[in-house]
């Protein structure tokens, strides 16, 4: 219902929301991302796993607004997650329908709460990191992890520039067979990278550790750091006040999808927006003052009919 558009589930799921709000923000949010074929989903069915020996409950959201990649994360994380899948301790849930990223990340956002008022102490969300999601799910989750695969360089992975900057741990998956030794120089080299890219925080320095997702290698130190994660970013208040902080960017992302789309549905905007839209296009009115006629058009109260 929280993924449904209609209205009438829209209104039936912030009751359910708001019903149950005082059962959310107890689990750990964790966000991985990585570009395509990294090992993404392999590496959360060996973590999830690990964390459900441990007694946990693990839910598993993915983020894919694009969906148009061959074959569509939809089949393939239902296969590649297979075993988690089959757990009655985890719950694996695909992408919801392709649409506009603001949409995806809205209901997943909702589908995170619904899932920790569930009782699942551990939520991941997974993304890919060549656009624009791995941003808005770093904004979503507590811990952003970066999976790498064994190679040189942002460039040569299809990294998005700048997204190393947002991990709080950086693992290089696939440190096994004849990639174990490249799997070791990449992760030297972004140890070396990450000591440039910023100063530690006062809490937390982000490392770079190897595993392998396929073996079950390196699992449980990826846990740990998890662990102490949670401990340092608790303890120094970083943790309340980074949620503190996703609550009002979610607060002012609502303001504004329901500003615009109360924008677009007005009538009297509608009427003249594709004739303004040209105009700007072709420069016969500057945008300020397309803008400046159309919000006139939106705030002034309808007396007379459509137009003018
Ligand atoms: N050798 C090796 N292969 C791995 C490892 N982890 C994953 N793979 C393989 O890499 C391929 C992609 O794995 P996925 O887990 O589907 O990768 P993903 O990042 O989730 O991919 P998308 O969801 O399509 O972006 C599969 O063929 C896996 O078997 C690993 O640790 N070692
Ligand atoms: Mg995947």
């Amino acid at each position: 219902m929280v993924e449904s558009t209609r209205a009438d589930h829209q209104d039936l799921a912030q009751r359910l929301l708001a019903d149950l709000l005082p059962d959310t923000g107890k689990s750990v949010r964790l966000g991985v991302t990585g570009i395509p074929g990294a090992g993404k989903s392999t590496f959360i069915e060996a973590f999830g796993r690990h964390a459900i020996a441990q007694g946990g409950r693990i839910a598993v959201l993915a983020i894919d607004p694009s969906s148009q990649r061959a074959g569509g994360s939809l089949l393939g994380d239902k296969t590649r997650m297979e075993l988690l899948s089959r757990a009655p301790e985890a719950f694996v849930r695909p992408s919801p329908a392709a649409g506009a990223l603001g949409g995806v990340t809205r209901r997943t956002r909702e589908a995170i709460l619904l899932c920790e008022a569930a009782g699942y102490d551990l939520v991941i969300v997974e993304t890919v990191g060549v656009g624009q999601s791995e941003t808005a799910v770093a904004d979503l989750v507590d811990m952003f992890l970066l999976l790498l695969v064994p190679a040189a360089g942002d460039e040569l992975q299809g990294l998005k520039k700048g997204i190393i900057e947002l991990a709080d741990l950086v693992i290089v998956n696939k440190c096994d067979g004849p990639l174990r030794a490249a799997a070791g120089t990449t992760a030297a080299q972004y140890t070396a990278a990450l000591h440039l890219l910023r100063p530690a925080l006062p809490y937390w320095s982000p490392r770079v550790v190897t595993c392998s997702a396929l073996e079950g290698t390196g699992i449980v130190e990826i846990w740990d750091q998890v662990g102490a994660f949670r401990s340092a970013t608790t303890a120094a208040g970083a943790l309340a006040r980074r949620r503190a902080e996703q609550a009002g960017h979610w607060l002012w992302q609502e303001i504004g999808d329901t500003l615009l789309q109360a924008f677009r549905a007005n009538p009297r905007v509608a009427g003249r927006l594709a004739a303004m839209e040209a105009r700007v296009a072709a420069a016969e009115i500057s945008p300020r003052a397309a803008a400046s006629a159309l919000l006139t058009d939106f705030l002034t109260p309808a007396k007379t009919p459509v137009d003018t």
